[in-house]
Parts: C-alpha cells; sequence; structure tokens
C-alpha cells in the first residue's frame, strides 16, 4: 500500500501482518514529519522471491532507507541488507514465545560486511527506526532537519514540564 502522494522515501517492511501494531509507531513517526513512505508484507521465509525482488529494486525506486520489522526467526531485515546496499533498520518485534530475544538475536547477529542497524525490541524500536531514517534524509534536507530540531526540542521541554509537576 502507498500511504502518501509522493514518491516513497523510506521502504516500511514487514515480515506478516501480525506485525503491523508494532510498525504502526515507524509508520506515525514518518508522517509526523512528512516523509512520504510506503508499507509493505515482505516475507524471508513465506515470499522470499519478492524480497529479493524489493531490496533489488529498492534504489532504482528512489527509496532512500529501509525499515525492516520482523519477529521470530526473523530474517528479513539481513536478507534485505544482503541484496542492497541501502541502510537497513531492523526491528526486533515482540514474539509471543520469546517475547522478542529470538527476533533481537536473528536480527543483531549480522556476519561483518552485510551491516543491520539494530533497533530496540517493539514499538520503542519501531519508533526511534523511523527517527534514524528522519535522521539521515535530514542529512541533506534543510526543512527536514529544521522540524527534526524542533521535535528534539519539544521532547526535552515536555521532560521538563513533568518534573516541575513533581516539584508541587
Ligand atoms: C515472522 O513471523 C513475522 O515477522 C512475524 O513476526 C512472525 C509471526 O508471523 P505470523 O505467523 O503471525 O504471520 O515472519
Amino acid at each position: 500500500m502507498k500511504t502518501e502522494q509522493s514518491p516513497p522515501l523510506v521502504g516500511v517492511v514487514m515480515g506478516s501482518r501480525s506485525d503491523l501494531p508494532t510498525m504502526r509507531a515507524a509508520a506515525e513517526i514518518l508522517k509526523q514529519f512528512d516523509v512520504p513512505f510506503e508499507a509493505e508484507v515482505v516475507s524471508a521465509h513465506r515470499t522470499p522471491d519478492r524480497l529479493v525482488e524489493y531490496a533489488k529494486q529498492a534504489a532504482d525506486r528512489g527509496l532512500k532507507v529501509i525499515i525492516a520489522g520482523a519477529g521470530g526467526a526473523a530474517h528479513l531485515p539481513g536478507m534485505l541488507a544482503a541484496s542492497t546496499t541501502l541502510p537497513v533498520l531492523g526491528v526486533p518485534v515482540q514474539s509471543r514465545a520469546l517475547s522478542g530475544l529470538d527476533s533481537l538475536l536473528s536480527i543483531v547477529q549480522m556476519p561483518g560486511g552485510v551491516p543491520v542497524g539494530t533497533l530496540a525490541i517493539g514499538t520503542s524500536g519501531a519508533k526511534n527506526a523511523a527517527l534514524l531514517a528522519v535522521r539521515v534524509l535530514a542529512l541533506s534536507d534543510e526543512s527536514l532537519a529544521a522540524k527534526l530540531a524542533d521535535y528534539h526540542a519539544d521532547q526535552t521541554a515536555s521532560v521538563a514540564a513533568t518534573r516541575e509537576l513533581t516539584d508541587e
């Protein structure tokens, strides 16, 4: 599904539709920053041909960063990174059986030479993957860099405000 009018700069992919509740956290950040993105289900195990095709075409289609979320035997981010030189950010989805430790280890333990930037398990990881993608894009987009600075400042201010409440 295409989620914005402009050509997507970020590809958000997930191993299953069941990963959507986690990966929504990435989509929300990208929407907040008006970054055009697409969201797709691409499974390393159930649709391996689609995975390779997606990765090989990603740069030519204009994508700059891929965010990949998967759970359990989470081979999606690593296999994408093996088939593209775009930055790939891996989000370990919290699995039912092992609470995401399986996902985390599957994603983080890449062999040297094939990097995946691995985030925290669950929605924090998905949110931060999107923020990292925004940071990458902001390197060559002044208006996005300004929005990022505002986001950062607002976040800092909100923490200060919480402390004021406890001082009352
Ligand atoms: C992985 O297997 C997916 O990323 C998902 O987290 C997990 C379970 O998938 P479903 O059985 O819910 O489709 O490939």
